[in-house]
């Protein structure tokens, strides 16, 4: 890999993978709507709107592979995610089938398995559960990624990336915290793995409560190296005593799950 791209590189994920990926690729080219400041060395700074084809054309042009972090990172209303997340995914895919892209790593998210009961375990087999419009995004995400693996021969790595904090925050965060050092390396086993034609991974750190089986990422060399049970006695702690349960706590996307609900969570198995 001589040129590689990331797309939302000014976001939170983004600004540690700029400092985390430094001087691993000759070229880390950095792209964002976003302001990046000056290019350090090795770096080039490509800005671009994800809903503008012209652009994104502009900023995959010679790149190897590309890590697709560029988004609306959130569960947010419909246009901005149909934007970012539904028109900006299509054009990142396409304009890397016409530059030739050999390797994509998408930030997909824990949001495409939400509606899935905590209680349940989860590989990737399981049918998407997606607790809103932002898990909806990523869904597409993946299916497109799918169809540019297998009509295209682009190998894309869909990262379901938990929740990525410099520590874990709160109970839930206890089975789904990735830390910062662990993101960095999963992404960088996404970029050099070999022999890669599509995969679905869990992002997440080697958490004793971890609730998703992780088989792929063990294959492709992925060895985290943090555990949120670390943290768990001080975060167990700071806990309230609960009465009934809210919706988010209930579910594996948490709080995207209680967000505009009104459903009835007896009907979700
Ligand atoms: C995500 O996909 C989001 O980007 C982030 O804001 C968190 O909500 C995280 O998931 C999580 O589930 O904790």
């Amino acid at each position: 890999m001589h040129r590689v791209l990331i797309t939302g590189a000014a976001g939170r994920i983004g600004r540690t993978l700029r400092e985390g990926l430094a001087g691993r690729f000759p070229v880390l080219r950095l792209s964002d709507i976003a302001p990046l400041g000056e290019a350090g060395p090795g770096e080039e700074i490509v800005p671009a709107d994800l809903a503008n084809m012209a652009q994104m054309e502009a900023a995959v042009a010679d790149v190897d592979a590309i890590v697709h972090l560029g988004g609306t990172p959130e569960e947010a209303p419909w246009e901005p995610i149909h934007n970012n997340n539904i028109v900006g995914c299509y054009n990142l895919f396409e304009a890397a089938r016409g530059a030739g892209v050999k390797r994509i790593v998408f930030a997909s998210s824990n949001h495409v398995i939400g509606y899935y009961r905590r209680g349940r375990r989860l590989g990737i087999e399981a049918p998407p559960r997606p607790d809103g419009r932002y898990g909806i995004s990523k869904v597409f995400g993946e299916a497109l990624a799918r169809l540019y693996a297998d009509k295209h021969g682009i190998g894309a790595v869909c990262l379901r990336i938990g929740s990525f904090q410099p520590r874990p925050l709160n109970v839930r965060m206890l089975s789904t915290w990735i830390s910062p050092r662990d993101t960095v390396h999963l992404v960088a086993r996404g970029l050099e793995a070999s022999d890669v034609h599509f995969e679905i991974l869990y992002g997440v750190s080697a958490n004793d409560r971890n609730w998703w089986d992780n088989p792929a990422a063990a294959r492709l060399g992925y060895r985290p190296r943090d555990n949120a049970e670390d943290y768990a006695t001080e975060i167990l702690k700071q806990r309230s005593p609960e009465d009934e349960p809210e919706v988010e706590d209930l579910f594996h996307g948490g709080p995207f799950c209680g967000m505009d609900f009104s459903g009835d969570t007896d009907r979700i198995d």
